[in-house]
């Protein structure tokens, strides 16, 4: 999936993986409006061509990133789901809002998957600019929102397959 691929919508499809059981919850933030929608847009088809079904794709809203941890961790409580995508935009400004929403982003969805053994993906964009984030939500340099589809499914199907093993 890295290395020197370039693309980020270019990872390996996984074809020999059937998540039409799949449950997934996926926590959006409103911030960014038009570049998060993309991304939901690019999740929810890569999730389909895997085989997940409409009816399995629980999407939820929270005002910015800085509230997806929270959102992931509300999701993980009440709903029954295998996994938790969160979609989001962080673009860099003026003042130290940048860093402070990132770090707390990134280390506050660690922090929900590892507390609740639910994989909680992170599928946030974090960029200089506008066009940076627009460049990686369906423009030239792929969609975030795929790999974090992608994402999902292969992280589902391996807690599915270790927890097959231990029981
Ligand atoms: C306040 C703020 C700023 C300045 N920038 C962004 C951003 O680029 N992307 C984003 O998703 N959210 C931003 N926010 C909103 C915060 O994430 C959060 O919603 C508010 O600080 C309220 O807790």
């Amino acid at each position: 999936m890295s290395g020197k691929k370039k693309n980020l919508s270019d990872f390996d499809q996984g074809s020999d993986i059937d998540a039409s059981d799949v449950r997934v919850g996926v926590v959006v933030a409103e911030w960014n409006h038009d570049i998060t929608s993309a991304l939901l847009h690019g999740a929810v088809d890569t999730m389909k061509s895997f085989g997940v079904i409409d009816e399995n794709i629980h999407v939820h809203y929270v005002p910015g990133s800085f509230e997806l941890p929270m959102g992931a961790k509300l999701i993980t409580a009440s709903l029954q789901v295998d996994v938790v995508i969160c979609l989001g935009c962080v673009i860099q400004g003026e003042t130290r809002h940048f860093e402070f929403i990132s770090n707390a982003v990134a280390n506050g969805i660690t922090q929900v998957g590892l507390d609740t053994n639910i994989p909680v993906v992170f599928g946030v964009l974090t960029t200089d600019n506008y066009q940076q984030a627009k460049d990686r939500a369906g423009g030239k340099h792929g969609n975030k929102g795929d790999e974090a589809g992608a994402t999902a499914v292969k992280m589902a199907e391996l807690k599915r397959k270790l927890h097959s093993k231990s029981k």
